[in-house]
């Protein structure tokens, strides 16, 4: 691969707003359309968060431009639009606690980095426990989160009370508050954006994005990548990466990988927007259900994920009438909130709950999949050690536990006690 100085998009800034302004010239489109080479040195299937961090890195990090997008869709159609955009690094093993803050530690800096607003809002984020198994879990992820540097304590009703004054902590609920994991990082993010701000990034530095373009197959010869088939065309490659969500068992296939994963649908809703009243993201485990306010108002929850495998990503009257009946549990006040919309997005799940990252059996093919519920928050870093991956061949060691050779050897990394979303 070659490696170039890669340019720098051009600065959105107080003067160039008013030069617009007063010239009432058209913004420059944030990413170019490009025609699709024969040829490039890199492959990045989907274009969400993950592959287009992944992207931003090569070229930013390691001069490497000869790069393509390909969605099937349009850019941030995926689990990148369709997550709730929650922030957190309150794992529970040491691996992905060290993996999700590096992400944190990303996302804190983005909007400079990217020079776009992304929004990053820290809120704090609650983890309720309304059961004694809980609770000590909570403790447990605590512990495990200070030894690794990072801001989480369990706290009492009260102190949650106060945090959140419209939750009903009393004892006479069906399942009351016996306490919950505090992590003050935590926070919300606008999701639309981080994908704008890295196609902008990734763009201006020569990285091609191709929307619409699907593909259709892999040619491995003699053990390793040579090409792959579009709806728009063939293009010859030595390197590709999977950062697909919902489909990466179906994309890896078409390279003969297989991939130990289950895809099942997972929904979410958002209401009418009220005044802000709801400062931290809530979520209980134990009542199914997820909250937090968006600075437009809205309430934005979320569940669990469906009980069956599938692709759908519609929303489903069940689901909102659990919703509905665990969030009033939750904060009876909100009994008379209209919901707006709901959708569906896709949730690769493995069997220990963290990611599949690295290389393959198929040389030049990699993978960036298996997110499950975790994806969007792991987007800044995933890319960022994606992109060493592939421009050195190496594995970094912040993801080189999570390699696809674990579901062989039994390393596994169990990551489903720190799930916010119940299973
Ligand atoms: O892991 O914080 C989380 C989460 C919230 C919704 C889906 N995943």
């Amino acid at each position: 691969m070659s490696a170039v100085r890669a340019p720098r998009p051009p600065r959105y800034g107080a003067l160039s707003l008013l030069r617009h302004g007063l010239s009432g010239r058209e913004w420059p489109r944030a990413w170019a359309d490009a025609p699709l080479r024969g040829s490039y040195d890199v492959v990045i299937i989907g274009g969400g968060v993950h592959g287009l961090a992944c992207a931003y890195y090569l070229a930013v990090n390691h001069g490497i431009t000869s790069v393509a997008v390909l969605d099937k869709g349009y850019i941030g159609g995926g689990g990148s639009g369709r997550s709730t955009a929650i922030l957190r690094s309150n794992y529970l093993t040491p691996e992905g606690v060290r993996f999700y803050d590096r992400s944190m530690e990303l996302y804190r800096t983005l909007a400079a980095e990217l020079d776009y607003n992304v929004m990053f809002s820290r809120r704090g984020h609650l983890t309720l426990a309304h059961n004694d198994s809980s609770l000590r879990t909570m403790r447990w992820r605590a512990e495990v989160n200070q030894l690794q540097g990072v801001d989480s304590q369990v706290i009492d009703p009260a102190e949650i009370k106060r945090l959140v004054p419209y939750l009903d902590v009393s004892a006479r609920t069906r399942y009351p508050i016996l306490g919950a994991l505090y992590h003050p990082p935590g926070g919300i993010i606008r999701h639309d954006a981080v994908v704008w701000g890295y196609a902008r990034g990734a763009s201006a530095r020569g990285v091609h994005i191709h929307q619409n373009t699907e593909v259709t197959g892999i040619d491995v010869t003699g053990g390793r990548v040579r090409a792959v088939h579009t709806t728009r065309g063939e293009i010859a490659t030595q390197t590709v990466l999977n950062a697909t969500a919902g489909w990466s068992t179906l994309v890896a296939a078409l390279a003969g990988v297989r991939l130990p994963i289950q895809t099942f649908p997972l929904q979410a809703a958002v209401t009418e927007p009220v005044r802000p009243f709801l400062d931290a993201v809530v979520v209980s485990g134990t009542l199914h259900v997820y909250v937090s306010q968006t600075d437009r108002g809205e309430l934005v929850f979320g569940a669990s994920v469906d009980p069956f495998a599938a692709y759908s990503t519609r929303g489903s009257l069940e689901f909102a009438e659990g919703l509905a009946t665990h969030i009033v549990e939750l904060m009876p006040a909100l009994s008379k909130m209209r919901l707006l919309r709901q959708w569906g997005g896709l949730c690769d799940m493995t069997p220990d709950f963290s990611p599949i990252m690295g290389g393959t059996e198929v040389e030049g093919f990699y993978v960036d999949v298996g997110w499950g519920t975790y994806g969007f928050k792991a987007g800044p870093v995933s890319g960022e050690a994606m992109a060493q991956c592939l421009a050195t061949g190496t594995t970094p060691e912040i993801i080189s536990t999570f390699g696809l050779g674990r579901f062989t050897d039994g390393s596994l990394v169990g990551e489903k006690g720190a799930a916010a979303v119940g299973h």
